[in-house]
Formats: C-alpha cells, structure tokens, sequence
C-alpha cells in the first residue's frame, strides 16, 4: 500500500484514486492501471502516466449511490424544500402550490453508466426526461439529444439540468453563462435548477453564481467544484438556493469496487481482455 510499495518491479497491477503525479511511471513491470472511481482526469493530467492499458469503475453500487443522490436533489428542488426548509426557520405555515412530476422537464447531460442509470430511475418517478451524449442513443422512455446539433434544443427544453458528464477537452467550462441561459426558462418550477455531480472543472462556478444572482437559474446543487475542497471564501457556502455537497454523490466503499478489479484482473491473466477501458484520445 503506497507509499510502502516494496520493490516497484513487484507490482502488476495499480489500484488507484488521485495517485501523485509521476508515482505510476515508476513501477516498471506494470501491466494494467485501474482507476478506483469513475473519472479519469485526473490520471490523463499526468504525463508520465505509463501507456498501459487503464480501465475505470464501472459498478452496479456506484450507479445506485449516484441515482440516490440525482433523484434526492431533483426531488429536493422539485418538492420546494428549500423554500419549506426556511418557512421551519421561521415557525412559517404555508403550502405552495405543488406540480406534478409529470410537469417538470429533467434533463441529463452524460448518459453513460451513470446518466443512463439516472435519467431511467427520474423517468419511473414520473419526470418528463431528457438525455444528451456525444454518440446518438435509443433508451426506453428517455427523449435522446445528441452531438453539437442536439444541444441547444436539450437544453431549451430542461427545467432541471443534472450533470453528469466527464472533464474532457471538450466538456471542460461547458456549464457557463451561455448554457444556463438557454435552460427553459417557462417551467412550472418558476425557473431552472442545475445540479452537478460531474465534475467541478466543467462548471465556471463566476457565472452560475451570476445566473443565481439575476434569476436566470433558480437553485443548484453541487457536489463538485472548481477547487476542491470549495475555499471557505467562495458565496455558495451561503447561497440560500445552493445546496453544497463534499464530492461524496457517490462515495463506494473500496469492498465493492475491489472485488470488480479482482474479476478484471482474473479475466485478464487467462483471456487479456480487460472491460471499461478508457480511450486516452477522448479523455473518458
Ligand atoms: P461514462 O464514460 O460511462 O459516460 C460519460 C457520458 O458522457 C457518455 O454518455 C458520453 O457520451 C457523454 N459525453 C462525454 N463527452 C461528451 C461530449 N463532448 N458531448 C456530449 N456527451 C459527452 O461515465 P460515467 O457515467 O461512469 O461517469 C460520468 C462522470 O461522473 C465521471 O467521468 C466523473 O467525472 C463523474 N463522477 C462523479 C462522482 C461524484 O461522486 N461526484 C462519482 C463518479 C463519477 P457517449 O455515450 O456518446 O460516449
Ligand atoms: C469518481 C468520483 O469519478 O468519485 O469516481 O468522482
């Protein structure tokens, strides 16, 4: 376990989360990079990062824990928590009226393992729901955009924006002031909510807190952030409509996500195919 890695040309394989910079390049007899989360950026940031094949988290506790936490906050925004959370502050009695969830246009950017599990569980609940991705995409009951053409019609349509892409070359500051102005700004919601669980480098944190400011976004959840931890000077600790979470939407125990890696690495040895891989040239 790092740093007592023992002799580096011990070592086949590297479980990794955030390793520092140039630690991979100095294990010699490496085969295989797995990469105990699902993003990659910050691996692909290194360059010494050894070119052995890298493989991501793709895992049935992770999709779950990261769909607990889009339908908790789309149902936290939904049901007007926020506004009933301070009338409680206040000894305030007073219902407001309530849209159905069938009103309400969710929107879900990144429909991969994650995305994907999401925007299917918002649908059950009854949302109106939408998906963008880079590649075209058939899923039951999801209204699928895709590509640069498809974007603007996705977003034009959305009242809750979530966010579930990876910090690419091409994703990277893709939730700025252009984007939130073009969110649905007719819904029964009374404006557009973002909740991002992606990653903070596709976000510019200036501009969301503009749109709040100005009303073009109504609310927002974040758990991911420019810089992380989020520094103590930043005004969305205090926001009334943001909700901050510590990049823990999917926090899975290291168990489960181990015991994926062993089957990988078992697999591996006897065939040499390895699942989930990433492709280094489209950064996810
Ligand atoms: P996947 O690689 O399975 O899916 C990524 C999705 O994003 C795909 O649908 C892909 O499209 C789409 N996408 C990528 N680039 C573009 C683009 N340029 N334009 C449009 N769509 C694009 O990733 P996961 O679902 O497993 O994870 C998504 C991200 O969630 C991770 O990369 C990580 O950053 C974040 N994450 C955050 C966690 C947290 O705790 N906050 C925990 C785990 C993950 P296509 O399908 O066409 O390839
Ligand atoms: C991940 C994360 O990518 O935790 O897995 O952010």
């Amino acid at each position: 376990v790092w740093p007592d890695l023992g002799d580096p040309a011990d070592i086949d394989y590297a479980l990794v989360w955030m390793p520092e910079p140039g630690v991979l390049a100095n294990l010699p007899a490496l085969k295989a990079i797995f990469n105990l989360g699902a993003g990659v950026d910050h691996l692909l940031a290194d360059p010494s990062l050894p070119k052995v094949p890298l493989a991501r988290t793709v895992d049935p506790d992770m999709a779950m824990r990261m769909s607990e936490y889009v339908v908790f906050h789309v149902l936290l925004h939904h049901r007007q928590h926020l506004l009933y959370a301070a009338q409680q502050r206040r000894q305030q009695w007073q219902g407001h009226p309530q849209p159905a969830a069938s009103e309400v246009r969710v929107g879900v950017m990144g429909l991969g393992s994650l995305g994907a599990d999401a925007a299917r569980k918002l649908s059950l609940l009854g949302f109106a729901t939408a998906g963008w991705s880079r590649s075209e995409k058939s899923l039951a009951g999801i209204d699928c955009f895709h590509g640069t053409d498809g974007l603007k019609p996705f977003l034009n349509r959305t009242d809750i924006l979530v966010v579930l892409l990876p910090a690419t070359d091409r994703t990277k500051g893709i939730i700025d002031a252009r984007l939130l102005s073009s969110l649905a700004q007719d819904g029964v919601l009374g404006g557009p909510v973002l909740i991002n669980a992606g990653r903070g480098a596709l976000q510019v944190e200036a501009d969301i807190e503009a749109a709040l400011d100005s009303g073009t976004l109504k609310a927002a959840s974040l758990d991911v952030f420019e810089e992380e931890p989020l520094p103590p000077s930043s005004p969305l600790w205090h926001h009334p409509n943001v909700v901050v979470t510590p990049h823990n939407a999917a926090d899975s125990g290291a168990l489960p996500l181990c015991r994926g890696i062993l089957e990988q690495i078992r697999t591996f040895e006897s065939s040499g195919i390895l699942r989930h891989l990433v492709d280094r040239q489209r950064g996810y």
